[in-house]
């Protein structure tokens, strides 16, 4: 009987593969997200109170670089907007200055990401976010977050290459999580 169960187990853990390092269930809090500080962000030096909320929110930094963004990274970020009519002052925009682009990790990060930012529009963005506290119009709205789980692994691919993420041990782990 003992040794039924133990071989059960050893090859429903072979199923399951190598796996990360920490437990199972720590795998199904990883889910990543894109978040970039746009340009007018950078100016408005805003940086730091963007990182901070997420920071503060419980979410861990796995990648950060300050870009001028290329100009085929940008079209392939928004090639969904190609046929709208703001699409080229969107690029402009984009390609005005630095972006702070960077990987968030965590619970659901990607859903509430977008709800930390907030409404596309800050003139419809509810205070205590992102949008609706520091920002007033559409097209100067500091902040971008990927909208879906897909979406974010394609962007995270975009603008970074794997080696540049980062794989760290959080130390506030189990205050942040059950498991
Ligand atoms: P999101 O950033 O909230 O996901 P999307 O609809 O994906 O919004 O649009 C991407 C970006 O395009 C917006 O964040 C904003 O910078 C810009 N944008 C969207 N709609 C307009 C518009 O009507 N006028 C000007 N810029 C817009
Ligand atoms: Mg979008």
């Amino acid at each position: 009987m003992l040794l039924r169960g133990l071989s059960r187990l050893l090859r429903d853990r072979r199923a399951a593969g190598p796996g990360p390092r920490w437990a199972s269930g720590i795998a199904a809090i990883r889910e990543q997200t894109l978040v970039a500080v746009k340009p007018d962000g950078v100016q408005r030096r805003l940086v730091g109170e963007i990182i901070q909320r997420f920071e503060r929110r419980g979410f861990q930094l796995v990648g950060l670089k300050l870009v001028q963004a290329p100009h085929d990274v940008l079209s392939a970020h928004y090639h969904d907007l190609e046929e709208k009519p703001f699409y080229p002052a969107l690029i402009e925009y984009m390609s005005s200055g630095p972006i702070v682009a960077m990987v968030w990790e965590g619970h659901d990060v990607v859903r509430v990401s977008r709800v930390m930012v907030g409404s596309t529009s800050p003139a419809h963005a509810l205070p205590g976010t992102l949008r609706g506290d520091l920002c007033v119009h559409i097209s100067r709205n500091a902040v971008h977050a990927s909208d879906s789980v897909e979406v974010a692994k394609k962007e995270i691919s975009l603008w970074f290459h794997h080696s540049e993420l980062v794989e760290w041990q959080c130390c506030a782990h189990s205050n942040l999580y059950k498991v």
